[in-house]
């Protein structure tokens, strides 16, 4: 019932009378000024205003299950959340429930071994950042499946600029940057049995209100407090991550790959147009970068012959290191 109140209270958008709170859910009075209470020691800020009821003026920064689910019951992703204070891993927790179904969300506040690609570690300190995993089981061509981190790169892209009003970059293929820093990172992870695809869970790490980086990030971390000089809201950000991703997914069914996103992702696209080094375990391809084609896979201008690079396989490094 909390979840549904506190949905209401958000719609709404105006006071709420007691009365009509009482006729909705079909409790007493005292039901919902105990509800209404848990609310307001969760840090929700809620008037009751004279004569017209109870008004939703203020919400904390505080991820938890029912403020999630509030925001995302008529979405296909994020509808059912898994939330936790602290877990080793958001993409872990999907990993290891086989019995999952398509769309469900984990959620942590923090994690203590959150993973980067092959092998490296993210950091998540509690209270500062959003780690979040989402289940794809619709999806079972391998090769549409390598796809996803571009639509959930875009995802994330216009989540953070609706929120914060900060243009992002992005590095290809898992990266969001700005000014030329990593404030995202993505982890797309799949189980495949011979060429048929079981589960994509993909991972999302954003840092938020961090306020520094240790040593080995400092040059090339940074966080939505640092470069907007405010804090923002994670629930806000993971609702609008989820409902882009949504509707960039849904666009992905209807066409047999991402020509329809070439466009925008390019234009995105931080390494284009730049001097870039490709490493791969057999060989390192140097070159300009020269976007994406429709298949996701990174394209490396030699001067006259392109190579293009699939995801997954190497790192791409700019000229100065980093970008
Ligand atoms: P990646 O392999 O591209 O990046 C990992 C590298 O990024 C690290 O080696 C380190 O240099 C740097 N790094 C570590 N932590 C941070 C940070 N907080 N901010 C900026 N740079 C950092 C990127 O992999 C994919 C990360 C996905 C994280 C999400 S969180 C939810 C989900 N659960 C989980 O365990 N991983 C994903």
């Amino acid at each position: 019932m909390k979840t549904e109140l506190l949905k209401l209270l958000r719609e709404s958008g105006e006071a709420i009378s007691g009365q009509e709170l009482c006729r909705i859910f079909g409790v007493s009075r005292t039901a919902i000024w105990k509800n209404i209470n848990q609310l307001k020691e969760e840090g929700y800020e809620i008037t009751a205003v004279r004569n017209r009821g109870y008004l939703l003026t203020g919400v904390p920064d505080k991820i938890s299950k029912h403020e999630l689910e509030s925001r995302l019951s008529d979405c296909e992703f994020g509808r059912r959340v898994l939330y936790f204070d602290s877990t080793q891993s958001t993409n872990q927790v999907l990993r290891a429930d086989p019995e999952l179904e398509h769309g469900v969300l984990a959620v942590a506040d923090e994690q203590t071994m959150g993973r980067g690609r092959r092998g490296r570690s993210w950091q998540s300190p509690p209270g500062t950042g959003i780690s979040m995993s989402f289940l794809i089981r619709d999806l079972h061509d391998p090769e549409r499946c390598t796809m996803i981190t571009i639509l959930a790169a875009l995802a994330v892209r216009k989540a953070l600029n609706r929120v914060t009003g900060m243009e992002c970059m992005i590095k290809w293929p898992n990266d969001i940057l700005i000014h030329e820093r990593k404030v995202c990172g993505i982890l797309t992870e799949m189980s495949t049995e011979e060429s048929y695809v079981n589960w994509v869970i993909v991972g999302i790490g954003i840092n938020v209100s961090q306020t520094g980086f240790d040593e080995e990030l400092r040059e090339k971390a940074t966080s939505l407090l640092l470069e907007g000089g405010k804090k923002y809201n994670r629930a806000d950000i993971i609702e609008w991550v989820m409902r882009y991703f949504e509707e960039y997914y849904g666009k992905f069914r209807q066409g047999k790959d991402l020509s329809a996103f070439t466009e925008e992702y390019n234009n995105a696209l931080i390494n284009a147009g730049r001097k870039v080094e490709a490493q791969s375990e057999r060989e390192i391809i140097t070159g300009v970068g020269a976007g994406i084609d429709s298949r996701g896979r990174f394209i490396v201008d030699q001067g006259g012959t392109c190579k293009l690079i699939a995801s997954g396989e190497v790192s791409v490094r700019g000229v100065y290191g980093y970008v």
